[in-house]
């Protein structure tokens, strides 16, 4: 059984984070492993509090789970922390972990901060270098690369921006143009505008939904380009059967 690893963090309302990453592997047929990196105390309305696994927990959890099992994928979510990001990355390069998908999580739908300000550049410097794929959303995209992003040719030239930080393919997401949201790949070479409709509302999780949908297709071999077409087919019918199980913002229903 192809498995995949998810390296979050917790979400006890299951919309976003590791819960989210767990159901979509599930989902997608392969086994789900999964490191905290942080905990937050969160609900469908927002995150009220976060709290850091230590990072030396995390290289524990990661070192123990990973002399055992090999995943076929894996991705990092919500990472926190500047120590626990070269953690991660050490691990990485130690065990020759292949199909890293790297989403950048940076900010909540609800605007809450989900990693620290120094984090950043040691992402930048560490982690996206071993990356397969990076998913950063607009606004991710905009702080990693540091140019504004407000429009499609922007998406293109901070994609150009992000691929010279070594990654082998840069997806900058959900650009919105009217009612399109646009996935925009690419490779180095060139560009691919995946398009879909937009529809109304707000919803938790996308952007983890997706990363770990990618992951996901890549761990079962599909081509970066196959599994962002794959993946954004996946979440938006993910959309289309969410569910309000709260009074803030739906769950994806995958
Ligand atoms: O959607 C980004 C995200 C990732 N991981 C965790 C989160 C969130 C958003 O709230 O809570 C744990």
């Amino acid at each position: 059984m192809k498995t995949a690893l998810t390296i979050a963090g917790s979400d006890p309302s299951g919309g976003a984070g590791l819960q989210a990453d767990l159901r979509v592997f599930n989902r997608l047929g392969l086994h789900g492993l999964s490191v905290v990196t942080s905990l937050t105390a969160q609900n469908t309305c927002g995150v009220d509090a976060v709290l850091r696994i230590d990072a030396a927990f995390i290289e524990a959890q990661l070192t123990t789970l990973l002399k055992d099992i090999r995943p076929d994928a894996l991705k990092t979510g919500m990472v926190y922390s500047m120590d626990a990001v070269s953690v991660i990355a050490h691990i990485v390069k130690e065990f020759g972990l292949e199909n890293l998908v790297i989403d950048p999580v940076t900010i909540s739908s609800s605007g809450r901060r989900l990693m620290e300000e120094d984090a950043f550049e040691l992402l930048r410097e560490q982690l996206l270098p071993l990356a397969r794929v990076i998913t950063p959303n607009i606004s991710e995209a905009a702080a990693l690369s540091g140019i504004p992003v407000t429009d499609e040719k922007d998406m293109e030239k901070a994609a150009i921006l992000l691929k010279k930080m070594g990654p082998e393919v840069v997806i900058v997401t959900g650009g919105h143009l009217e009612d399109e949201t646009l996935d925009l790949v690419y490779d180095g070479s060139a560009f691919h505008r995946l398009r879909a409709k937009k529809e109304k509302g707000e919803y938790h999780g996308t952007g983890c939904a997706y990363s770990a949908a990618l992951a996901a297709f890549l761990a079962t071999g599909s081509s970066p380009v196959m599994a962002a077409e794959k993946a954004g087919a996946f979440v938006h019918e993910a959309i289309l059967k969410a569910r309000a199980i709260g009074k803030g913002m739906k769950i994806l229903h995958v």
